[in-house]
């Protein structure tokens, strides 16, 4: 029997402060779920410009899922945030979570200044709307650790032999109610990711 399809699904450790990260408590909760006849795997990745794209590359190797998605959480973003483009550039305003301050730095210097999310973003966007959630597209994840991980996963989706049909992308969560306005409830945004998923698994895939 062949296994069964993967998705990947990866959140981040709490940062800059704070006690929670809305995105590992989302991504944790889906878990070994099944969703449109693939299983989720979860793992979090480490707010840290210098391992995290590295973790995250060798999930990508073991697990050769056919779809990625990364989870961040967003402080000041009202909605789940479907982010287009992820840029070949780190720049932070905060030091990540060993004390690193990336500035002005090339994420890739040999690699293309932008990648496109390869997820549906468009469909996804209609199907959460559809579902009554608060959701958006996104054309900046920023440049901290969320932008450096996501463009390290389009590039290497992108670069290395085997992954040509492998979707990847990334989606920024608002703050839950307990860490400040605006904020949007744990349940949302697991609902939110599975909906996602669905929509990613059933579209057809895109062009690279
Ligand atoms: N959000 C940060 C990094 C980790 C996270 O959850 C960001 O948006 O870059």
């Amino acid at each position: 029997m062949a296994p069964q399809p993967l998705v990947l699904l990866t959140g981040f450790d709490p940062f800059g402060g704070s006690e929670v990260n809305p995105s590992w408590l989302a991504v944790q909760a889906l878990h070994g779920r099944k969703i449109a006849g693939h299983r989720v795997v979860c793992a979090q990745l480490p707010t840290r410009f210098a391992m995290a794209p590295g973790e995250l590359a060798r999930l990508v190797r073991l697990h050769r899922p056919v779809l990625v998605i990364c989870v961040g959480q967003a402080g000041g973003r009202s909605a789940l945030s479907l982010e287009r483009i992820a840029i070949n550039l780190s720049d932070a305003s905060l030091p990540d979570n060993a004390g690193v301050q990336a500035r002005d730095e090339l994420i890739v210097p040999e690699g293309p200044t932008a990648y496109f999310s390869t997820l549906p973003v468009k469909n996804m966007l209609t199907a959460l709307q559809r579902e009554g959630l608060a959701a958006e597209i996104s054309l900046s994840a920023g440049s901290f650790v969320c932008n450096h991980v996501f463009y390290g996963l389009m590039h290497m989706l992108a670069t290395q032999r085997g992954f040509k049909r492998t979707q990847g992308g990334f989606i920024h969560v608002p703050y839950l109610p307990q860490q400040g306005l605006p904020n949007m409830l744990l349940d949302d945004m697991i609902r939110g990711l599975r909906i996602a998923i669905r929509c990613a698994l059933n579209s057809p895939g895109t062009v690279k």
